[in-house]
């Protein structure tokens, strides 16, 4: 080897390995897949390490080869090429090795597919999650511990909660588009597909807020499509759905209802954001909490009924140049979504 080349052999995979770890570094505390906080991921991790390295070492094996080539066997005068034809041996070792290769990985998949598909076995709950342009709708199951006053039960935007530790099972639907959930640190990456159910599972080994992203291109606000995971400890959990259930109680009940449904039937929903609620519009503020804001839009104050109607009725005219268009309401349902509004501490 010329000692160009010899260098190149030992710069080229060296630097690849040191932007790699860069990379793992400056992700660490990121949504990935290597930070493994769940069965599922703990289970696919090495694959994806296997897979890693075999990759490396082809690249590291075939660059290096054609780097190799390039510089010891390039155009020089005097120097001819050797003429032949065919090489029995080159042409077995690469075909064989690679198919070795290949069948070694889809063995050690499918080992392991059994598992990762088994959404069944041990599941202690199921939540439904369906996908819509562009959030995420939970809808918990049916038990005391997620009932309603009005007898249904808890539906969850933006967030799915789960108990450490259990095997949640997690059945997907899609409203409109083919959407996919993936929590990288918890596993699954599934589709939601419209017109049928997909499922996959969830484990998270201790508490904490897991991110995600819908993995699958759903339109223009695909890139918002979150998916916030939090596991919490069991104790925590009850408090949390205990909080949850009060919520959605204040949400249903005859007062509010009808600002809400008035919310829900018009254009608010695709802007705003009301966690607990199928709301999950991400072009205007979130509205959660808005009655515990010190003003609305940053120009009116204090946060009441009257001053959410002057804004609601004609944003354009409170505050020039607004985004929030004017969207015609009776006065009826002005007032009803007003006072919706305003509980929403
Ligand atoms: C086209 C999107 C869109 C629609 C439809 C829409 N809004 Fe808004 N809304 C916005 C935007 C954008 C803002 C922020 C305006 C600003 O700060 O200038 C906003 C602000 C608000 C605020 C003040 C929020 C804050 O944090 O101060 C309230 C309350 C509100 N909207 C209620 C409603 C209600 C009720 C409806 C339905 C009748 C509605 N919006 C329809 C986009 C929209
Ligand atoms: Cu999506």
């Amino acid at each position: 080897m010329t000692s160009l080349a010899r260098r190149m052999a030992i710069a080229v995979p060296a630097a690849l390995i040191a932007l790699f770890s860069r990379t793992v570094v400056a992700h660490a505390d990121e949504p990935w897949v290597n930070a493994p906080a769940g069965a599922l991921t703990r289970e696919i991790q090495p694959v994806y390490w296997i897979l890693f390295a075999a990759a490396v070492a082809v690249l590291v094996i075939v660059d290096g080869g054609i780097i190799y080539s390039a510089l010891r066997f390039r155009d020089r005068p005097g120097h001819v090429a050797k003429q032949f034809h065919g090489h029995n041996m080159l042409e077995l070792t690469w075909t064989v090795i690679p198919t070795m290769m290949v069948l070694f990985f889809t063995v050690i998949s499918f080992q392991r597919l059994q598992f990762i598909n088994d959404t069944r076995t041990g599941a202690q709950m199921t939540i439904q999650a369906e996908g819509r342009q562009w959030s995420w709708v939970y809808q918990y199951p049916n038990e005391d511990r997620f009932k309603l006053k009005d007898g249904t039960y808890l539906v969850g935007a933006e967030e799915i909660h789960v108990p450490v530790g259990a095997k949640v099972r997690i059945e997907l639907s899609a409203a409109d588009v083919i959407h996919d959930f993936f929590v990288p640190q918890i596993g699954g990456k599934k589709d939601a597909v419209p017109g049928r159910k997909t499922e996959l599972w969830v484990q998270a080994d201790r508490a904490g807020v897991y991110k995600g992203q819908c993995a699958e291109f759903c339109g223009d606000g695909h890139a918002d499509m979150l998916i916030v995971l939090h596991a919490h400890e069991e104790s925590d959990y009850a408090k949390w759905a205990a909080d949850a259930v009060a919520f959605a109680d204040l949400l249903n009940d005859p007062e509010t209802k009808r600002g809400r449904d008035v919310f829900m039937a018009n254009a608010c929903v695709g802007c705003h954001l009301i966690r607990g609620t199928q709301a999950g519009g991400r072009v205007g503020p979130e509205l959660t909490r808005i009655a515990s804001k010190a003003d609305i839009a940053g120009v009116l104050r204090p946060v009441d009924v009257e001053n959410l109607k002057r804004w609601i009725s004609n944003p354009p005219a409170v505050k020039p140049g607004t985004a929030m268009p004017v969207v015609p309401l009776s006065p009826e349902d002005l007032d009803a979504v007003a006072k919706f509004l305003a509980v929403l501490k």
